[in-house]
């Protein structure tokens, strides 16, 4: 899924047409933009459908119709608006459009050219219009629209939009100078341009403020950022995906916690699904946790565990103490539940400095 904030604030054009590529990873596209206001008066959005073999729908809405009519939105040839220059809004029955002022509409066709081409019209003058775009494969489109509607609102008169993502993994991107950003479930990314140095990452109330000379935005749900130089992510609380990762090499080999290839490997496990005691089974299913402790004995790992938290050699009662925790004297956890219980233990929170690198987002690979 990708989302797009596609235009500034009500009143600043669209200079270069967008284009978007549809795509199997990418099948959906989520649109946002304004349009109206003095002067300017159009989106262009290029769709690029020749990766998509079966035909696309497009939900349209207002998301906050002001006053006065002529909000249109149309799906043109574009070889015949590029010969044109000179836009002649869609009629029925030549190319599909919409201006009515429903709620929403859809426009289903089949692309037929490599590139096609969209235009959100709202005339020039105090008529101010927000709008939702999607695109893309036409069931999706038609199950989403409702509950993206829902979650949209336009914060001010200048267009500055506060943006809902779905409850899967979103991308968002092309995003207005300040937007207010909330990605909901699943691992969310939002691309910044530019290079990480030149921005300003801060922790807030509910999620991160993210400050760069263009504008800020807030972001809450959002667990990466994608700069031109650098992956940061911001999901390194306890329950997040990356601080999982970190939490679990911490606890079975500390002198890795900053190496980035060995972070993004076991957060990419968290990413696609697994928990932390699937990541501590797999561990010891493929044989890193006897690679590291020696053997595949409770003492060794016991011995790993603590040294890895701790920092310093266990004693004979202290290994004997963690043993406990398995071999039914104490508790009977498996080995991989062990390795989750220490991997969780503030003790071993507070060792990686997890509170720390929350508040700045860990750089990943
Ligand atoms: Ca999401
Ligand atoms: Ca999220």
């Amino acid at each position: 899924m990708m989302i797009v904030n596609e235009a500034g604030d009500f009143g600043s054009t669209l200079a270069t047409a967008r284009t978007i590529k549809l795509s199997a990873s990418n099948d959906v596209y989520v649109i946002y933009g304004t349009v109206g206001g003095s002067g300017a008066d159009e989106d262009h959005i290029l769709v690029d459908s020749s990766l998509v073999a079966n035909a696309c729908a497009m939900a349209i809405t207002h998301v906050a119709p002001d006053f006065g009519a002529s909000f249109r939105v149309s799906l043109v040839d574009n070889e015949y608006a590029r010969a044109t220059k000179n836009l002649l809004y869609s009629t029925p029955g030549t190319h599909f459009q919409s201006d009515l002022r429903t709620s929403w509409e859809s426009l289903s066709w089949t692309p037929s050219n490599a590139l096609d081409e969209i235009v959100v019209h709202a005339p020039a003058g105090t008529q101010r219009e927000a709008y939702m775009l999607l695109i893309g494969d036409a069931a999706k489109v038609q199950s989403m629209y409702q509950g993206l509607l829902a979650n949209v609102t336009v914060n001010d008169a200048s267009g500055t939009m506060t943006i809902v993502g779905t409850p899967g993994d979103d991308s968002f991107s092309g995003m207005a100078a300040n937007s207010a950003i909330n990605g909901g479930a699943g691992i969310d990314s939002v691309l910044l341009p530019g290079n990480w140095s030149a921005q300003s990452i801060k922790k807030i109330a509910n999620g991160y403020s993210e400050s760069s000379a263009t504008g800020t935005k807030t972001l809450s749900s959002v667990e990466r950022l994608l700069f031109d130089d650098k992956k940061i992510a911001l999901d390194v609380s306890a329950d997040g995906n990356t601080g999982k990762a970190l939490m679990f090499i911490g606890a079975v080999a500390f002198g890795l916690r900053s190496d980035k290839a060995a972070s993004g490997v076991v957060q990419g496990v968290f990413d696609a699904g697994s928990s932390l005691l699937d990541v501590c089974d797999l561990a010891l299913d493929c044989g890193l946790i006897r690679s590291l402790a020696g053997s595949d004995s409770n003492e060794d790992l016991a011995r790993l565990a603590y040294q890895n938290v701790v920092g310093s050699v266990p004693d004979v009662a202290a290994v004997d103490m963690l043993v406990s925790f398995m071999d039914g004297r104490t508790a009977s956890y498996s080995q991989a539940a062990f390795i989750a219980e220490i991997a969780g233990l503030e003790l071993n929170q507070a060792h990686i400095g997890l509170v720390g690198l929350a508040a700045t987002g860990v750089e990943f690979i």
